[in-house]
């Protein structure tokens, strides 16, 4: 009893040890890293987020994005130990994978913040919702006829399902994406 680290106040401070192993996974360099670590702390002074602050400082750096739906999506994803909040680690992580990776790596976050269900293959249902968060993400508005995220999602599906299930595996996602950039804009919004 009491004895639970987990409960335990985060120090806010960055040790040396950190920004290494920060700077060896991803390719920020130390002022950066210090910078995130600094716009998170803006949000949360123990340097942890739970969603809403997520939300607040993905705002920060994205303003103007409707970024509330995507926001939702990605923090189950970069909650890697699933403790209800983001500590800088996972944050940066996720921020790094999700803008820095090769093309593989970037739509394969992209393949788990569309997959809320954790099953490995994303139905329509999870399909449309990942449309709906990118036409936010990107100021779209109309979201009739061809827009519409659900038609829209059935239509892509259609076209991506090699395998008949009628839903897509992340091997049927990265090949689709990567032979259609506009999909593969649509569906990975932090692919440039
Ligand atoms: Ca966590
Ligand atoms: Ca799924
Ligand atoms: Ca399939």
């Amino acid at each position: 009893m009491g004895n639970k680290g987990a409960k335990k106040g985060v120090p806010s401070e960055l040790t040396p040890r950190q920004i290494a192993m920060l700077k060896a996974t991803t390719k920020y360099t130390e002022p950066e890293i210090r910078q995130w670590h600094a716009s998170v702390l803006q949000e949360s002074p123990t340097g942890k987020l739970n969603k809403k602050q997520f939300v607040e400082a993905y705002k920060r750096f994205y303003p103007g994005a409707k970024a509330d739906t995507y926001c939702q999506l990605a923090f189950s994803v970069f909650d890697a130990n699933n403790d209800g909040t983001i500590d800088f680690n996972e944050y940066l992580l996720a921020v790094a994978a999700a803008s820095q990776g090769d093309l593989d790596d970037r739509l394969d976050v992209a393949f788990d913040i569309c997959d809320t269900s954790d099953d490995g293959q994303i139905n329509q249902k999870e399909l449309a919702t990942m449309i709906t968060a990118a036409y936010d993400l990107r100021g779209e508005t109309d979201r009739k006829g061809d827009h519409d995220p659900k038609k829209r999602a059935a239509e892509i599906i259609s076209r991506l399902d090699i395998g008949g299930d009628k839903k897509l595996s992340k091997a049927e996602f990265i090949t689709g994406c990567k032979n259609d950039p506009v999909l593969c804009h649509l569906l990975a919004p932090n692919v440039h």
